[in-house]
């Protein structure tokens, strides 16, 4: 039987109800229906399957180990010590008991039972969070800089995270009714929706605010980005706009591709809103609706050209864009430790394996954070969680007198990195989900990472270069979940204990990497790598990072797609520091 096309599915949805509450209300499966598995996708949350013991279910002839992932709406990723310690008791009663920090800023529960998922989704709704939009056809998550050290900046662009995340939410009111028990209004199924009315948009949409010089949000790989330009008395005197920018890309399909965001100008903040109105409504109208795999902004601007793109996107503003400020990235990774930030107060940034959050032997991760939370919780405004789009963890907002009491149970609970000193590579390296429960997974990501950490470090040592901070990134598929085409080095799943080896991207986000071997296994990664960390360590110049040196060095050269690294970049130095805009 074939299915129905999602677009029908969006249609035929009455603002995204579907048959939902029967579907959840059905005792018989612990699945929902092919349409309302779609529809689900925007309340937060998608049906999975564990993929460990699927084939020996069907040997017992059982219907797989359905069971749901639940993603937060969380916008720039803070949370307070409060909200930790739901989010904590929400894993350990209903999921997998562990929380992931996803690459966009927020949490993630596995393994909830579908006669469970109403329950969590209240729950969650009671620690003042939802789920709304944070996943399917809309724009998603909106990621902003975690930036631990300008507090007064942070709070300003987290705020328009905030703002950007809500203005875009969708109008219907489904999520209330199946979720909240919510009474049905008059208009139920019916609601007006001005940005995504009856179609939603033809795939998902991503939005990241960043502050130079640290692009920690990684602005590039998403559909839309702002960068904070700051006025000399260090306030905040606009943003240059970035659009087009995405990561997945399908083996074997060159009409796929990753695509970093073009600067398209800069606008005061008061046309913020306005401008980030034009590209999600153009990219709804002019977006792909046929091929799904080709729905990307990324794809809808380099079919139009990005001057129609542009100059659609200023008609539905009703202004021109200014031309864009020069800007600096140096970097797009997390600080790590204490740091005082200018309110004279401590942020601690701490890096952990892959982003989950569980209770290990030797390495109780869980438990240590809820007795950080219990230290903090009742503190003044500030004191919060913030997760990283790296996937650390930031404790922001201490007093000075409180940071031994958080050292002490950090040390206890082995909290930065397992039982040993984290290494710079595993600081900073990052892996997607993949398995069990991502249904797209090809080969093991977030599961080996800390192996194939294990064996790279003793060939970074032998050649001086354990403090070398080589970006590292592994997703166990094409679709790009941990940005590896962003990665010094990265591995792209290709099959079991396979990979395709991507080399020289940037370490500032904007420069994407290079296939370099494909279809390879763990020994012949090892092989291809522990000669070049021998070049590297001999050859590099102060500095360099190591995608520079192999481009410098003519062992990778730029991809075969756009790229568009030509971005306004003033020389590091002169204009690097905040504060100084042009
Ligand atoms: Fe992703 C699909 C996990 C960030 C590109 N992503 C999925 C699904 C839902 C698999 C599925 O469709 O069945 C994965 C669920 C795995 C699981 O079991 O939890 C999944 N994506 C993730 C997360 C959890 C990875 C992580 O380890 O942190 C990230 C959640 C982000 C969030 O909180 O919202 C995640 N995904 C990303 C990113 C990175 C980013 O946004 O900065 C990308 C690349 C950027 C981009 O969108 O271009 C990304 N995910 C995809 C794609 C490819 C989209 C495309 O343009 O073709 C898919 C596949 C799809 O949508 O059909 C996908
Ligand atoms: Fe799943 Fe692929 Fe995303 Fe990894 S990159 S989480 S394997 S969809």
């Amino acid at each position: 039987m074939s299915h129905p096309s999602v677009e029908d599915i969006k249609i035929k949805s009455r603002g995204l109800r579907g048959t939902l509450l029967e579907g959840l209300a059905d005792p018989v499966t612990g699945s929902l229906s092919f349409e309302d598995q779609r529809l689900v996708k925007f309340h937060g949350t998608y049906q999975q399957d564990d993929r460990d013991i699927r084939d020996e279910r069907r040997r017992q002839k059982l219907e797989p180990a359905h069971q749901f992932m639940i993603r937060v709406r969380a916008p720039g990723g803070v949370f307070t010590p409060e909200q930790w310690l739901k989010l904590d008791a929400i894993a350990t009663t209903w999921a997998n008991h562990s929380l992931r920090i996803t690459t966009r800023q927020t949490f993630q529960f596995h393994g909830v039972i579908k006669r469970e998922l109403k329950a969590t989704m209240q729950a969650i709704n009671a620690a003042a969070l939802d789920t709304i939009s944070a996943c399917g056809d809309v724009n998603r998550n909106v990621l902003a800089a975690s930036n631990p050290l300008q507090s007064r900046l942070h709070a300003e662009v987290h705020e328009w995270a905030q703002r950007l995340s809500l203005e875009f939410l969708p109008k219907t009111r489904a999520y209330y009714e199946i979720w909240l028990d919510q009474e049905k209004l008059a208009d139920s199924g019916e609601e007006e929706d001005p940005v995504y009315g009856k179609v939603y948009l033809p795939r998902k949409f991503k939005m990241a605010v960043a502050v130079p010089p640290t692009n920690d949000v990684d602005l590039f790989a998403n559909d839309f980005g702002l960068i904070a330009v700051v006025d000399a008395d260090g306030g905040l005197a606009g943003f240059n706009v970035a659009i087009g920018g995405g990561m997945g890309a399908s083996h074997g399909d060159p009409k796929t591709y990753p695509r970093l965001g073009n600067v398209i100008g800069f606008v005061a903040p008061d046309q913020v809103l306005a401008i980030a109105a034009a590209a999600v409504t153009v990219q709804r109208d002019h977006g792909d609706r046929v091929e799904r795999k080709h729905a990307r902004f990324k794809y809808t601007i380099d079919e139009h050209g990005l001057d129609y793109i542009v100059a659609q996107m200023e008609e539905r503003a009703g202004f021109r864009l200014q031309p864009a400020r020069p800007f600096h990235f140096d970097h797009n990774g997390d600080r790590f430790g204490w740091v005082e930030g200018e309110d004279g107060r401590w942020h601690l940034t701490l890096s952990l394996p892959t982003g989950r959050i569980a209770d290990r032997p030797g390495a109780p991760h869980l438990t240590g954070m809820r007795e950080i939370a219990n230290v903090l919780r009742g503190g003044a405004p500030g004191q919060e969680f913030r997760v990283t789009a790296n996937q650390n963890l930031i404790i922001a907002g201490v007093p000075a007198g409180e940071r031994e009491r958080i050292d002490a149970l950090v040390r206890t609970h082995a909290l930065d990195q397992e039982n040993r000193a984290p290494t710079a590579l595993a600081r900073a390296s990052m892996a997607c989900v993949a398995l069990p429960t991502c249904a797209l997974a090809m080969a093991e990501a977030e599961r080996y990472l800390p192996d194939l950490n294990a064996k790279l470090q003793p060939l970074l040592e032998k050649h001086g270069l354990a403090d070398a901070p080589i970006l590292l990134r592994i997703s166990g598929c094409p679709n790009g979940c941990s940005r590896p085409y962003l990665g010094e080095i990265a591995l792209v799943g290709k099959a079991p204990g396979r990979y395709n080896l991507m080399l020289g991207a940037d370490h500032r986000g904007q420069r994407l990497n290079t296939l370099h071997r494909e279809n390879i296994t763990e020994a012949q990664i090892l092989e291809e790598l522990e000669p070049l960390f021998a070049r590297y360590a001999a050859e590099r110049g102060q500095g360099e990072g190591f995608g520079d040196f192999l481009h410098r060095a003519g062992v990778v050269a730029l991809p075969p797609y756009p790229t568009h690294t030509q971005v306004l970049v003033e020389p590091a130095g002169k204009n690097a520091a905040l504060g100084e805009a042009a």
